[in-house]
């Protein structure tokens, strides 16, 4: 990609309905209109799609499925959660790549992969991962906060991403404590959240979220079949994931600023209200220990208080619950 690509599509971006001259795009970057022209050619074959007019100039109609770190800098710039980006055609894992890059630095940073290989949920468990179909990535922030705030940080990205969710989807997306996103009875999204600390305290937070956009029916096989759905499943837009990201990221901040300020008790109500395990009997497995139970509320720690078949009280830290 050529060194001005990054900015001729920021332009083009930021004017995404209209027509942009090859002579404004030359005079903003101080380059010739024949560079413009090259530089247009060059996003056509990459597959931008960009509508070229005689008089009128270039718009931009629609964006590639695939990642351009040159793509996803003008929406990454345009919000201040991030020092950098890095973005991969195929990784094992962008969380494990997360935790190799945090090291020795203090960068805030995203790290997007076009496919992971070896993506991971909780205890090791296999997340699928195909090429192009979602969206895999991790996030690596530093918190300036106690370390005892941070088992609340799982419940204000998840209302981030649940609003982002919702934007592209025509059904009632929902949160299910504590790391998955649902879409009516599937999860179209799990994330989680890990966390390197010190003796000073939280050196970084480092959230792993997957988001499945572009299956169909025949992309989930095996025991994913009734379990998962996609955000494309459920929307009558051409789903474009530059957009989708612009989303997510912009939420995602709006809900780390609300985490960094405030307590849980601000968003609690909104929390409650978003979530899908209200008034049902459920199935709860925590440290292999299975239990039925109704969940009853959730404390300002973040906790899940559940009464289960004997009429106990538990408090839940973390837990899998099934429907
Ligand atoms: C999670 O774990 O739900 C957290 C998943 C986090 C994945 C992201 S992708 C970017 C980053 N890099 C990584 O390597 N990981 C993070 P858990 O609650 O343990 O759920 C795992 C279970 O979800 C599996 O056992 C399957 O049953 C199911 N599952 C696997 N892939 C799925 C998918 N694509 N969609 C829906 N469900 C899936």
């Amino acid at each position: 990609m050529s060194k001005y690509s990054k900015d001729v599509i920021q332009i083009l971006y930021q004017h995404h309905l209209d027509y942009v001259s090859g002579q404004y795009i030359a005079e903003q970057l101080k380059i010739s209109r024949t560079s413009v022209k090259k530089i247009m050619d060059q996003l056509k074959t990459e597959g931008c799609e960009i509508e070229s007019v005689n008089h009128k100039g270039h718009r931009l109609i629609n964006l590639p499925d695939k990642w351009y770190s040159g793509l996803v800098l003008p929406i990454i710039e345009a919000q201040q959660l991030f020092d950098h980006v890095a973005v991969y055609d195929s990784l094992l894992s962008t969380q494990l790549e997360a935790k190799q890059q945090l090291v020795g630095n203090k960068d805030t940073f995203l790290i997007l992969s076009d496919e992971q290989t070896q993506g991971t949920g909780r205890f090791n468990r296999p997340w699928n991962s195909a090429k192009h179909k979602g969206l895999w990535m991790s996030v690596v922030l530093r918190p300036n906060v106690p370390f005892s705030m941070i088992t609340t940080f799982n419940l204000f990205i998840a209302l981030g991403i649940r609003d982002a969710i919702q934007q592209f989807s025509n059904e009632k997306v929902s949160v299910k404590w504590p790391n998955d996103i649902y879409i009516k009875d599937k999860k179209v999204c799990g994330f989680l959240t890990e966390m390197v600390a010190n003796s000073d305290g939280i050196e970084a937070v480092i959230c792993g979220i997957g988001i499945n956009m572009h299956h169909d029916h025949n992309d989930f096989t095996g025991e994913l079949a009734d379990k998962a759905t996609s955000i494309g499943m459920h929307t009558n837009e051409q789903l474009n994931r530059y957009y989708f990201l612009q989303s997510l990221i912009k939420n995602i901040e709006y809900r780390y600023n609300q985490f960094i300020n405030n307590s849980f008790d601000t968003i609690r109500d909104e929390y409650i209200a978003a979530s899908n395990i209200w008034h049902k009997r459920l199935r709860f497995t925590e440290n292999k220990e299975q239990f039925y139970g109704e969940v009853i509320d959730i404390d300002n720690n973040g906790f899940l208080l559940v009464t289960d078949e004997n009429n106990q009280t538990r408090k839940l830290m973390s837990a899998d619950i099934d429907f």
